[in-house]
């Protein structure tokens, strides 16, 4: 099975369980909003997830509740940030943005809806209570003022910042808006196994630069026909970049660096951790 195709194995897996979960809601427009902002995406946070969990010896139906709960803050971060107030995007994983197919309010609340509806799956899922409990706290902490929200700010304060961040405000920046769920991913599946995380976090945090560095490239030179979205924002936004600090050979070639150093922090895994290779060598090379 090629990569891709395993990471498509995976998202069906997760959609099955997102659909159970979202057909539990009255039928309204924010159900309705939900189910959009769910569909499509690659689900590399939650492939992630189920992948660490297999490498730590936990079976895919402890895993699959925080594959689906990541990959619900996941959807609701994008809804939030392709509003005007924040992005400004029409087009997501290939079709209209929740604000632009509804309205503001309903782009607002269908977020809110979703980042509660992960909490809500770490509650149903079958581990222990205590597993559960360290899933919950992890997942806040990444998602919410320390990490995703404050990588998010910063994103949006440099925008409009007098003079440009430094490479290490911009890693700061990239580490909450990018690394903080795909860092939760990874290091799932060592807390369902009740083991320590630290390589899986060492290797997640290379993986999350090397991912937010690929996303900057694809914005200067990709096609938006593969992304599903608009691309060649960046520079007029006042972006900072990996790109607009080192150009775009320099960025490519800090990318490949940090995936060898995710190799590295996988080299004690043994043959077990071949999907979290494969993932590193994909994020680099990806084209959407
Ligand atoms: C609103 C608190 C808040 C945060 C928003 C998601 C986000 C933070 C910003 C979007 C812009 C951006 C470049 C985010 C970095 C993460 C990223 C590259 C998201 C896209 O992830 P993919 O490529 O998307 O995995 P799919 O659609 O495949 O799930």
């Amino acid at each position: 099975m090629t990569f891709l195709e395993r990471m498509s194995a995976r998202a069906s897996e997760i959609d099955a369980c997102l659909k159970d979960a979202v057909s539990e809601f009255p039928a309204d427009r924010i159900r309705d909003g939900m189910v959009h902002a769910l569909s499509g995406g690659k689900r590399l946070r939650g492939y992630l997830v189920l992948e660490s969990a297999a490498l730590h010896g936990v079976p895919g139906e402890s895993a699959i509740w925080a594959a689906a709960a990541v990959e619900a803050v996941h959807a609701y971060s994008l809804v939030h940030d392709d509003l005007p107030a924040m992005d400004d995007d029409d087009m997501r994983r290939g079709h209209p943005t929740v604000h632009v197919k509804w309205d503001e309010a309903t782009a607002v609340l269908v977020g809110d809806a979703l980042q509660a509806l992960a909490f809500e799956l770490v509650a149903l899922g079958p581990p222990p209570a205590e597993v559960k409990l360290a899933l919950s706290l992890s997942l806040a902490r990444e998602a919410g003022g320390r990490e995703l929200v404050r990588g998010q700010a910063m994103d949006i304060a440099a925008e409009v910042a007098d003079t440009p961040l430094l490479l290490s405000e911009i890693e700061s920046l990239q580490d909450g808006k990018t690394g903080a769920l795909i860092v939760w991913s990874c290091a799932a599946g060592p807390v369902l196994a009740g083991k320590n995380p630290s390589g899986m976090v060492r290797y997640a945090r290379c993986l999350g630069r090397a991912f937010q560095i690929a996303d900057d490239i694809l914005d200067v030179a990709g096609d938006e026909s593969r992304t599903g979205k608009r691309l060649r924002k960046d520079e007029g936004m006042g972006k900072a970049t990996f790109v607009s600090h080192l150009g775009l050979s320099g960025a490519r070639e800090k990318a490949r660096e940090l995936v060898d150093e995710a190799m590295a922090a996988l080299a004690a895994y043994g043959d077990g951790a071949e999907p979290l290779r494969e993932a590193a060598r994909f994020v680099i090379s990806r084209e959407f």
